[in-house]
């Protein structure tokens, strides 16, 4: 996969390592190949700021990855990924967001205070907007969330008072044809969490009612079929919640479907 790099981002919560940050390594050893692992640069202050400076020091190595001309495939870590990922790719993208939650909350809106439960509104413009600076946004009516179920309060009126698309396996289709007026290139987001708990359990957050692994290489298909992938993030994986590692093999799947077809091979 030479026209490819994996970009490993092992951090939670600006943390190395623990919780979500264990998930790239075993990720990455099933999709093969070689990879780079990113260092947050500078000292751990606290945890936003952490966050933040991981986003930016992925923002760098995606625009170098892109310069290059090899597709960036980042292993979350955490969400969060998506806002490196989508400043670096540095051109104009839609967004297929694949996630159980909405990630739609804001500092005045969240009960929990987990940034990652953010992410989305921050990537569509809202929020932190100190910290945000430098950041890509991307416009609400260019964003497909696909599988969402479970939110928190208000975090759904949010989403059905913003223009973000929401779709389930069986609408994803008509959901993309949308957003094919607005735009021919996607950067394509997985929380694993996405996938039902009866294919394997992603992470602690993951919740009932998810699609199959067969569903989401399918709606990776039809993504492919009428956009240009320029950008993916496979993320939020938890191997201390997947004693039998049924999850990497279902992401290693996932990887054909998301590169171009000169770097398939
Ligand atoms: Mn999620």
């Amino acid at each position: 996969m030479s026209g490819v790099r994996l970009i490993q981002v092992p951090y939670h919560l600006g943390r190395k390592g623990e919780v979500l940050g264990a998930g790239p390594a075993p990720l990455a050893h099933a999709i093969g190949g070689d990879s780079v692992v990113l260092e947050r640069p500078g000292e751990f202050r606290n945890e936003v700021k952490a966050v933040f400076d991981v986003v930016q020091a992925l923002a760098s190595a995606v625009r170098e990855t892109v310069d290059e001309g090899r597709f960036p495939l980042v292993l979350g870590g955490n969400c969060s990924t998506a806002l490196g990922a989508v400043t670096g790719l540095d051109r104009d993208v839609g967004v297929v967001w694949f996630d159980a939650h909405g990630d739609f909350h804001t500092p005045d809106s969240t009960p929990t205070g987990f940034l990652e439960g953010m992410v989305l509104a921050l990537l569509t413009g809202e929020g932190w907007n100190e910290l945000r600076r430098g950041l890509r946004t991307v416009p609400p009516d260019r964003v497909v969330l696909v599988g969402a179920r479970d939110f928190e309060p208000t975090e759904e009126e949010r989403l059905a008072r913003s223009s973000i698309r929401r779709a389930d396996a069986g609408s994803l289709g008509a959901a993309l044809d949308d957003l094919a007026d607005h735009t021919d290139a996607v950067y394509v987001h997985i929380d694993l969490d996405v996938l039902d708990p009866s294919e394997g359990v992603a992470s602690a957050w993951a919740a009932e009612g998810g699609i199959t692994a067969e569903e989401l290489r399918v709606a990776l298909d039809e993504v492919a079929s009428r956009f240009e992938i320029v950008g993916a993030t496979l993320s939020a994986y938890d191997p201390a919640v997947d004693a039998e590692g049924r999850i990497p093999p279902i992401a290693a799947s996932l990887v054909p479907r998301l590169l171009p077809a000169g770097v398939r091979s």
